[in-house]
């Protein structure tokens, strides 16, 4: 009887011990992983997730003819994050068509730069639009017409 009270002292022992173990590698985990990583999300000034000035790229009749030089237009813009980099395209042409980014780029904040994935093939009068949030060079194109081509050039906040 002695023998076995002591076997069930240790065994509750045992379970404190595993419990005050894995109370201490739960908070280790908050502390160095689980806080550290919410931290880590990207956090974009608001200037940028909603600039002062707005970029307009028309989509001008006609687009749709191979024969017609000019489509997007302008077809190559430069815009400063924090000023105008939010974008907005209007099809004023009396056919559908896409802004497609050539490399499936995908921005951090925004997502894919690519109108078929939020709002399908834009119709007459359709606009999209889309915030760049990290500077660089995108091309993009119009996917029933690949002749056409855009590129929209984003400089950081100061440059
Ligand atoms: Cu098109």
């Amino acid at each position: 009887m002695v023998l076995l009270k002591k076997n069930q002292k240790t065994a509750a022992g045992i379970s404190v011990m595993t419990f005050l173990v894995a109370v201490a590698i739960s908070l280790v985990y908050y502390q160095f992983y689980y806080v550290p990583t919410i931290n880590r999300k990207p956090r974009v000034p608001q200037d940028i997730l909603n600039p002062p000035s707005i970029t307009n790229v028309g989509i001008l009749p006609g687009s749709s003819l191979e024969s017609q030089a000019q489509n997007f237009f302008p077809s190559d813009v430069r815009v400063s994050l924090g000023a105008n980099n939010k974008v907005i395209w209007k099809n004023n042409d009396n056919t559908y068509h896409s802004v497609t980014s050539d490399n499936d780029y995908v921005d951090k904040i925004s997502g894919k730069f690519d109108s078929t994935a939020t709002i399908g093939l834009m119709p007459s009068g359709q606009t999209y639009n889309f915030t760049f949030t990290e500077a660089g060079v995108y091309h993009y194109h119009c996917i029933p017409h690949p002749w056409m081509k855009g590129t929209v050039t984003v400089l950081a906040e100061h440059d």
